[in-house]
């Protein structure tokens, strides 16, 4: 392996990618050689594009947020979705089908950055830039917000149905509890499922400590003839049905089925969890640069930012948006801080976290 291809591929690697999409990545990079992105050759000045194609994690936006854009630019967009980092890659692996948006985790801002896969953003037009909460400006998904523009924030922990159970949860062992048998489902993502198991046992969701693994590899075994599946944001539907009485499930997504059925209730376990933040980022083959801008400073916008996170039920990461909330999400404090971690490079572990979830998945 070239020493270009392993360091890229490391970096991926570090940042939760699975091998084989961090190779995949690094193949779509070579395969375009394209020239470097002249950061000079900004994006304002000219005429907006008629067009413009948005991809975003599901039910992450306003109702009438696209068309409200539409309206006022007279920009057509086209709006798809996706459940997983991984999935959105693979599309931007598979030529990108011209997005001119999308919308990372903070972990995997570096890894596109490194790959060259996004292109910096023209901070000359983006005017409300200051609005945005320093907590993920300067985040070390893409310190400055070079490349990067914070969305919205949430935490992971537990959705469940108050009415199913016979006492609310409060701790990872929820999942290890027979007698919820096929009422339980967690997060299709190895990162969370090994994380939330680390936790559990009072370790770091970074953890590089073999025996710490191994451990969390036979608990997440040895709880899984409890579990229905391994279920993203799609769970949704089966709690407010009731076919599902515990989720491990992201905040804001829980927010959304507790609107719909307002006995679902979330909590932070007592072992601690998670914290992320989601980015829009445009991507360097993006064919529309400007609509691209127009949208992101439109979201900067705080009534618009306001009424995502209101109706997603994550925080934005706008501050001046946060008091238009009818039902504010305040920013991390230091005591919730205190109980989360943001995923950080596993450095030489991944390889062994990538296998060991490889082989829950397939156990
Ligand atoms: C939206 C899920 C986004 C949170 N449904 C995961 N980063």
């Amino acid at each position: 392996m070239n020493p270009s291809r392993r360091n890229f591929i490391a970096t991926g690697l570090r940042s939760g990618l699975s091998l084989a999409t961090a190779s995949a990545l690094w193949a779509c990079v070579t395969r375009r050689a394209a020239p470097p992105v002249n950061e000079r050759a900004l994006p304002a000045g000219g005429p907006l594009e008629k067009q413009l194609r948005i991809f975003n994690w599901s039910d992450y936006i306003a109702a009438d947020t696209i068309a409200r854009f539409e309206r006022e630019s007279g920009v057509a967009v086209t709006y798809d979705t996706y459940e997983s980092n991984e999935e959105m890659v693979a599309k931007l692996v598979a030529g990108g089908d011209g997005y001119d948006i999308v919308s990372p985790t903070g972990y995997l801002v570096p890894v596109l950055v490194q790959g060259g896969m996004l292109q910096p953003l023209d901070h000359g037009v983006l005017d409300r830039w200051g609005n945005l909460l320093p907590l993920f400006v300067n985040a070390s998904a893409d310190p400055g917000g070079r490349y990067a523009m914070p969305y919205q924030w949430g935490t992971t922990g537990i959705a469940f149905r108050r009415d199913l159970v016979s006492r609310p949860p409060s701790s990872w062992a929820v999942f290890a509890d027979a007698a919820l048998r096929d009422k339980l489902t967690m997060l299709d993502d190895g990162r969370e499922v090994l994380g939330a198991m680390l936790r559990w046992r009072g370790h770091s969701v970074n953890t590089v400590d073999r025996a710490e693994l191994f451990a969390a590899r036979r608990d997440a075994l040895s709880i899984k003839p409890n579990l229905r599946a391994y279920l993203s944001a799609t769970v949704k539907g089966q709690l407010i049905s009731g076919d599902i009485s515990v989720a491990q499930l992201w905040s804001g997504d829980t927010r959304q089925a507790q609107v719909e059925n307002p006995a679902i209730e979330f909590t932070i376990p007592a072992e601690g969890s998670l914290l992320f933040a989601d980015y829009l980022a445009i991507p360097r083959a993006a064919p529309n640069r400007r609509a691209a801008h127009a949208f992101l400073n439109y979201v900067l916008r705080p009534p618009v930012a306001a009424e995502i996170a209101e109706q997603t039920g994550y925080g934005p990461a706008n501050a001046a948006a946060i008091g238009l909330m009818r039902h504010p999400v305040e920013p991390p404090d230091a005591a919730l801080l205190a109980r989360l971690e943001f995923q950080r490079d596993l450095g030489a572990a991944t390889d062994l976290w990538d296998r060991l979830w490889t082989e829950v998945k397939a156990g």
